[in-house]
């Protein structure tokens, strides 16, 4: 069969995106099947896309779902509209099936089929495709493969794919070099699952909770082909990278085996790793590190589940600050339990974490399957079927997010290194030109003094 797989998202904040969901279905596939991978901002727009339909005239359309919105009060969410007209653009030009998956969709699988009109849809793992592509061809009932999800049915629980985990790295039929061209960064997976279980998020639901891993030597060799293919950064998209620090560190060794000479960065929990563990990955390029830190209150910590406290949280950034790497912390403002005294303590105790950079969110969206929607059903603030595409944001009692965001707003005042969602205009537009000029990277360590 002919499978034209399209990457259907456009938000370029913080930065373009290299659709390697995708890159992971294709790579499955392409052993069966003919198989191309497009971009609607690579394409720039629909009509390219319909001219792609059109040129490779394929079997099978896949249509990949990453964000459905910027989980952020202060952005509108418009997002899944041009999933809905991508789709009719392609309703418009051909008949052939339109199988829908991505993260966006698997989490709101029944709201994005029946918005979309696609035929159907595969939440989870994308390998899953090519049991359902063996279906097409034979013509047996695709709704029986057990992570497919029919228009008007029931919609399956994600489950783990325990195959082959191989990906389509050939720049001629991936748009790689589009990525590459626009803020020089690829991305790379190093494992799949998170083990944590942390109240409002997502990742498990979306990858499981149990790890596998990939074999560290074929990171490395996906790494320095990467590089080879015109990637100037490498940004590891594990939704936590330390959960594994054996791991890790074969990882490391793996990308100084094969010559990576590029930088990279990943997602680190404020967990304290030890003596020479951040040095470890530094000596392999790592010059970013991004620690999902959400709150330095205690009591807040705990209600969101998280397996760390504040004296932790200063511990890790001493650690990764002392190899030489560049760090930000993610804070999480509007959990349950905050109140203006939590607000206050993470607010003073980040006075204590020097030459860093903070990137907050005032907000916290309330996602289906997730303990924090419990708790929203719970307390009364949705109800248990309630749909949440547009998103919902908790409340805790007594603060709404409107004065948790002026009061972050005016702590934020004056100070370059601490940045509101994905920035203001201003900051956006400052990223965008660097970018232009030939710089290379996240860029996030130029915001600290
Ligand atoms: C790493 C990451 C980032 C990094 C990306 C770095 C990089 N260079 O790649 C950064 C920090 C930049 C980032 C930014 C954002 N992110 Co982010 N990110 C992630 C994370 C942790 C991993 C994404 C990833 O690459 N996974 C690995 C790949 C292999 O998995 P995948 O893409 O899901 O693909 C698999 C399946 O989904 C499926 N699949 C995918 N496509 C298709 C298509 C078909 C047809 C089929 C059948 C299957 C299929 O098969 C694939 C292989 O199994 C996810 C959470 C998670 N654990 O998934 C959030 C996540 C994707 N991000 C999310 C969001 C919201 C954003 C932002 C909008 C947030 C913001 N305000 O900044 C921006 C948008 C950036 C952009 N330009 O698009 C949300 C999306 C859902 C939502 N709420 O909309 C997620 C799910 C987190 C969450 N809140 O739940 N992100």
């Amino acid at each position: 069969m002919r499978v034209l797989l399209i990457s259907a998202n456009k938000v370029t904040a913080p930065y373009p995106v290299n659709p390697i969901g995708l890159e992971y279905v294709a790579g499955i596939i392409a052993h069966e099947h003919e198989v191309r991978v497009v971009d609607v901002l690579a394409n720039e727009g629909l009509a390219s896309i319909q001219e792609e339909c059109l040129g490779f005239m394929p079997d099978v359309i896949g249509v990949s779902i990453r964000n459905v919105d910027a989980a952020d009060p202060a952005v509108p969410d418009e997002f899944v509209d041009g999933y809905v007209a991508l789709v009719a653009a392609i309703r418009a030009v051909t008949g052939v099936p339109v199988i829908l998956g991505g993260s966006g969709y698997s989490i709101f699988p029944d709201e994005l089929l029946a918005a979309t009109g696609a035929d159907f849809g595969v939440v989870g793992e994308g390998e899953w495709l090519v049991d359902v592509l063996r279906s097409l061809g034979s013509g047996s009932d695709v709704a029986k493969i057990p992570v497919v999800h029919i228009q008007g049915g029931t919609p399956p629980l994600p489950m783990a794919w325990h195959g082959r985990i191989e990906r389509l790295a050939d720049p001629e039929r991936t748009v790689q070099s589009h990525y590459a061209a626009q803020s020089g960064i690829l991305n790379i997976q190093t494992k799949r699952g998170c083990p944590h279980r942390c109240a409002y998020c997502t990742y498990p639901r979306l990858e499981g909770r149990f790890t596998r891993r990939l074999s560290p030597g074929d990171v490395g060799a996906e790494a320095r082909c990467l590089q080879d293919n015109g990637a100037k950064f490498l940004f590891v998209v594990d939704s936590t990278f330390n959960t594994d620090p054996e791991h890790n560190l074969a990882v490391a060794e793996a990308f100084i085996r094969h010559g990576l000479s590029i930088p990279w960065g990943a997602f680190f929990a404020p967990i304290p790793a030890g003596p020479g563990y951040y040095r470890r990955l530094v000596e392999s390029g790592l010059t970013h590190v991004e620690f999902g830190t959400e709150s330095l209150s205690d009591p807040v910590l705990g209600r969101l589940m998280k397996p760390y406290r504040f004296c932790d949280v200063i511990q890790s950034h001493r650690e990764a600050q002392a190899s030489g790497a560049w760090v930000a912390h993610y804070i999480m403002c509007g959990g349950p339990g905050e109140t203006e005294e939590t607000l206050s303590q993470t607010l003073d105790g980040l006075e204590e974490l020097e030459n860093t950079v903070f990137f907050f969110s005032c907000g916290v969206r309330i996602y289906p399957h997730t303990p924090l929607h419990e708790i929203a059903v719970r307390e009364g603030q949705i109800q248990a079927g309630d749909n949440l595409l547009k998103p919902v944001f908790y409340e805790p009692d007594g603060l709404p997010v409107a004065a948790i965001a002026e009061r972050v707003r005016t702590a934020a005042r004056g100070r370059s290194n601490w940045i509101i969602g994905t920035g203001d205009i201003r900051v956006q537009r400052l990223v965008r030109m660097m970018y232009k000029r030939g710089e290379v990277g996240p860029l996030w360590h130029r915001l600290i003094g």
